[in-house]
């Protein structure tokens, strides 16, 4: 193509990836938000297994369809088959595969796999009652990074994304009796996914999070929500699914506090706007009440366990309930505690990790990066009172230029509200992590910011930005130079000074700070590698000592900056991370945690936890 025709394409690609931007359009087809407090089969346990690295159980050479003696996912005992005999032979045996922990990541189940990256099928038998007129469900809540779905030997769906949930009908495909549900796992990512090839944590491929098998009646609720707007109203909506969803009468009842009633619209969906009652005790991470919240109809009800709270920038203040606060953060990864942590997030995981920000570092919010978070880790957020930074994956830098690309951040975006929105802990949407500045980069994260905007206008929309260093009359200056700030309501910057790059400790709170003063400023990151138990070696870097004194001095850096409203270190725990392979310090982890990756505390943990008690 020529350079014009090149200019066209891309304007006709953007206008066609615009026009969907109208939030709506990201919607899944199913939700099943309630789906742990739902009937539902948990598919966790032992699955089998099968290694695919060249992708011969999906696709031939030159891209055929896969041979059959290939297909992972059919749905054939081959051993009885072989014990038949005859020209028929095949190249897998899914029942007789090695078994793996679902939900896991296959990194950290073998040794052989730890560097694995790429196609690996699953398969799991189960038994289902007859549906006698009900409708069933697979609800995924995470497969990194794309799914292929296939129940009883056919496809039912595929899914990219490798930190949201998706739901897929299977009312036709499943059978009264033994089901054999098979999932091909692909976990490589390319210049096209999200996030692209190359991050700074694992690859931690696999089935990751829950499955459930979900009965609903023919008629349900698919999705519900409640929210407390700065009016003092509470506002929210149901949505029904399947042929009776119009003109059906919806209640809901917030726990002993009140009762509403709507009538559902011709798209089955009921709106609901009341008076917050006057003893409704309001979320805040002191005092983090919940209310037991039902929504029924006739034929359904799902419960929640709802928090009710406001979240404003007023100037350059963030209020929570009208009042400011400062938020007393730390980042944190998906990574359990342990030598070896497979991201499986079980309740008692993720409760260590969550308990050491809230009540070892005296924290009051938690920067859940770099992607969206367990479900269980959120929730969780909601009930020991932290509030949440949540983010998706557009990490360092994607194809900006490709609206396919833009669709697909925005759908994971939908997926992220859709599924947290009656989180009270959630307070920032971020739509960027540390992504160079660039005209399309900026189109593309403005599209992102309006896309997360209409699709929750309660909460608050930020991004984690890069510095830039510059001298001005003489002044060793730090700024923010990027038109996305334009387009947030809190900003936030990620500062590495005195850890990469050459200044000094003692030069840190000697830096100036040129940022617009206008509105709250977050420090999304600022960190330094140590190994636990390193000390005693002069002030080196990798030592406790320097990674303790690098936060004594950004510390007294930060109180400089008069608008900065919180912070979220880099980071509480050691985390694989294939880039970071010094043999002494490293071997394949990122050691900027402030607990070592089984939990030890390192000198700087104190230090922050100091600051935090008298912040
Ligand atoms: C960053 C990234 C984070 C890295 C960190 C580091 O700026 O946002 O993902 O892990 O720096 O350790 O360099």
């Amino acid at each position: 193509m020529n350079t014009l025709a090149n200019a066209l394409f891309i304007l006709f690609a953007w206008i066609l990836a615009g026009a969907p931007v109208a939030a709506q359009g990201f919607r899944p087809a199913f939700l099943l938000t309630g789906a742990h407090n739902r009937n539902s089969q948990d598919l966790s346990g032992q699955w089998r297994y099968s290694k695919d690295l060249y992708r011969t159980g999906l696709t031939d050479i030159n891209g055929w369809v896969a041979k059959s003696r290939m297909q992972r996912y059919r749905d054939i005992d081959i051993a009885a088959q072989e014990a038949r005999g005859g020209a028929d032979f095949f190249e897998f045996d899914m029942d007789r595969g090695p078994l793996i922990n679902v939900p896991g990541a296959w990194n950290a189940a073998e040794p052989a796999l730890r560097y694995y990256d790429g196609l690996m099928w699953f398969q799991r038998k189960f038994k289902a009652d007859p549906l006698q007129g009900k409708r069933a469900f697979l609800r995924f809540e995470a497969v990194n990074y794309r799914a292929y779905v296939y129940l009883n030997g056919k496809e039912i769906g595929r899914h990219e994304g490798g930190f949201t949930p998706f739901v897929l009908e299977v009312t036709d495909a499943l059978r009264a009796g033994d089901n054999r549900l098979t999932v091909g796992v692909d976990s490589q990512h390319d210049a096209q996914s999200i996030p692209t090839a190359i991050t700074d944590w694992d690859l931690y491929g696999g089935i990751t999070r829950p499955v459930r098998l979900v009965i609903t009646p023919a008629t349900f609720i698919d999705d519900a929500t409640l929210a407390l707007q700065q009016s003092g109203r509470i506002t929210g909506e149901v949505r029904l699914q399947g042929p009776q969803a119009a003109g059906q009468q919806v209640s809901v009842r917030i726990g002993a506090l009140a009762t509403a009633a709507a009538v559902t619209d011709g798209q089955g969906r009921a709106v609901f706007d009341i008076q917050a009652p006057a003893g409704l005790a309001r979320w805040t991470p002191e005092q983090p009440s919940l209310y037991d919240v039902q929504f029924s109809t006739a034929a359904d009800a799902v419960r929640d366990r709802i928090g009710f709270r406001t979240i404003a920038v007023e100037g350059n203040r963030i209020l929570l309930n009208g009042k400011p606060i400062f938020l007393r953060g730390i980042s944190l990864h998906e990574e359990e505690f342990g030598p070896n942590p497979s991201r499986n997030m079980t309740e008692s995981a993720s409760r260590a990790l969550l308990h050491q920000i809230k009540h070892g570092l005296h924290g009051n919010y938690v920067r859940l990066s770099h992607y969206p978070h367990s479900e269980v880790t959120v929730r969780l957020a909601d009930e020991m009172g932290l509030l949440v930074w949540s983010e998706i994956p557009v990490y360092w830098t994607v194809d900006w230029d490709n609206p396919a690309v833009l669709r697909k951040a925005l759908a994971m975006q939908a997926e992220t509200v859709y599924r947290d929105r009656n989180r009270a802990s959630v307070i920032l949407w971020s739509v960027g992590n540390e992504t160079p500045v660039s005209v399309a980069r900026t189109r593309f994260h403005g599209a992102m910011a309006d896309n997360v905007r209409a699709l929750d206008p309660t909460r608050l929309v930020s991004a984690a930005l890069l510095v830039e260093r510059r001298t001005i009359d003489g002044k060793d200056v730090i700024e923010i130079q990027d038109p996305l700030a334009g387009k947030l309501d809190v900003l936030a910057v990620n500062t590495y000074a005195g850890w990469y790059g050459s200044d000094t400790l003692d030069a840190l709170p000697g830096l100036h700070w040129k940022v617009p003063g206008d509105r709250p400023l977050i420090l999304s990151e600022f960190g330094a590698d140590a190994l636990a138990g390193y000390r005693n070696d002069g002030n080196k870097k990798f030592t406790e000592e320097y990674q303790a004194e690098y936060y004594r001095k950004t510390l007294a850096m930060a109180d400089q900056i008069p608008n900065l409203r919180g912070m979220s270190p880099w980071i509480l725990k050691d985390f694989r991370s294939p880039r970071r392979e010094h043999p002494v310090f490293q071997n394949g982890w990122n050691r900027k945690g402030l607990l070592s990756e089984s939990g030890v505390p390192k000198e700087a943990f104190g230090v922050l936890a100091d600051y935090y008690g008298k912040r």
